[in-house]
């Protein structure tokens, strides 16, 4: 066997899912009062969704996360009507909302192309305003990821995810013994005695190749973007989707499912995960998961013992891993608090990364303001 790469694990509870920017409009351009002449107008800033693209790639890639455009041309003898400022396009993902800092709605990109206008620029001066030139909209906004639900449901077909919703919520998905029954989302709610509520998304199987469109693997996947964090579901008896197709066993699935997403956008494996083992009732499951369990105590080391094909370039860190059974009820109880665990401990990190970022800003804010302006007298 030959190992190109080294298996890492991927740090979870960093994946983005919302961003504040600030964006300015350009400023318009000086009018001409001797001969009359209209400045131009400053630049717009547009929002513009376009597929692939991810709130932590606007990040990395604008760490300041401002965003201004283009200033207006003066008004001259040679262009009595100055150019209009140049306008900034910000690339966004598709399905997200923007909102003002004060949670007004500025509008949202649901497909490919929408555009919105964020900033507009400032006007030219003209007569009306005494030709002098107004700035530009100045604002901070918020984009977010339109999430569908709090957890969403990866495995391949025949795992048992719409079992598991059903057991968990009130949701009633169909429910066969083929793969692919389920084709849409299903959102079901799982209720908590203090009538806390979290929603889990119901997805269709992904199979082996899905991230190059496989079994419609796209349209599946781009769900998986749409959850907060992700329960990988396998099916303790392993896959075979077709009798010319290779048998995985359970640890191949997770490897596998991990690669799909890893090759779809290296990104979802950042959100938090639960491994949930189903089909625990089934009689040769207890020696499958004793292997299984071998194989997960140390998954760097046990990916290498696999086809290079099956290996992905980074591991995922469950944040719980629990065996249970869809059908029979085992370790539905512990499964149903470790959810709820699940995205309290996310809530945790979350508040601590706001914390720190605000922190940040302020020491940046503090060392900026406190360096004194005037000038020490030199003792003579
Ligand atoms: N023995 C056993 N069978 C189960 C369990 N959970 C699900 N099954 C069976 O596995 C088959 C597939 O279940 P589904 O819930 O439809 O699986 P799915 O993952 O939603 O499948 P797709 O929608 O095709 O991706 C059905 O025949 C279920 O009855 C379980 O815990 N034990
Ligand atoms: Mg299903």
């Amino acid at each position: 066997m030959v190992w190109t790469s080294r298996v890492y694990f991927r740090k979870y509870g960093n994946f983005v899912d919302n961003i504040r920017l600030y964006v300015r409009g350009g400023s318009g351009g000086m009018g001409l009062p001797r001969l009359g002449g209209h400045g131009g107008n400053g630049g717009d800033i547009w929002m513009v969704a376009r597929k692939g693209t991810t709130l932590k790639q606007i990040k990395d890639k604008h760490p300041n996360k401002r965003f201004t455009a283009g200033v207006g041309s003066n008004s001259s003898i040679h262009a009595l009507r100055g150019n209009k400022g140049e306008d900034t396009q910000v690339f966004a993902p598709v399905g997200i909302s923007v909102t003002t800092d004060d949670g007004r709605i500025i509008g949202e990109l649901n497909s490919e192309g929408d555009r919105l206008l964020v900033a507009k620029g400032g006007h030219g001066g003209t007569l009306h305003s005494g030709f002098l030139p107004s700035k530009g909209q100045t604002r901070q906004i918020r984009l977010d990821l339109k999430l569908i639900a709090d957890f969403g449901l990866v495995g391949f077909p025949n795992a048992g995810k719409s079992s598991l919703l059903t057991a968990l919520s009130h949701a009633k998905p169909r429910i066969a013994s083929f793969p692919f029954t389920t084709l849409r989302p299903e959102i079901g709610k799982v209720m908590y005695d203090d009538h806390k509520q979290v929603s889990l998304a119901d997805l269709p199987g992904l199979i082996e190749g899905a991230h190059v469109n496989k079994g419609m693997g796209h349209k599946f996947l781009k769900h998986v973007e749409r959850t907060k964090q992700l329960m990988f579901v396998v099916d303790i008896c392993g896959f075979q989707l077709a009798s010319n197709t290779p048998f995985r066993s359970a640890f191949e699935t997770v490897l596998l499912l991990t690669k799909e997403l890893e090759l779809y956008k290296d990104e979802l494996l950042s959100k938090p995960a639960i491994l949930v083992i189903n089909k625990m009732d089934l009689p040769e499951a207890p020696g499958h998961l004793r292997e299984l369990e071998a194989y997960l105590e140390n998954q760097e080391e046990s990916s290498r013992l696999f086809p290079e094909d099956v290996i992905p370039k980074s591991l995922m860190c469950f944040t719980h891993i629990i065996p249970v059974s869809a059908t029979a009820g085992l370790g539905l109880p512990l499964l149903k608090s470790l959810i709820r665990q699940s995205l309290e401990e996310e809530d945790i990190i979350e508040t601590e990364g706001q914390r720190s970022e605000r922190l940040l800003k302020l020491r940046r804010e503090i060392s900026t303001s406190s360096i004194p302006s005037w000038k020490f007298s030199q003792p003579t």
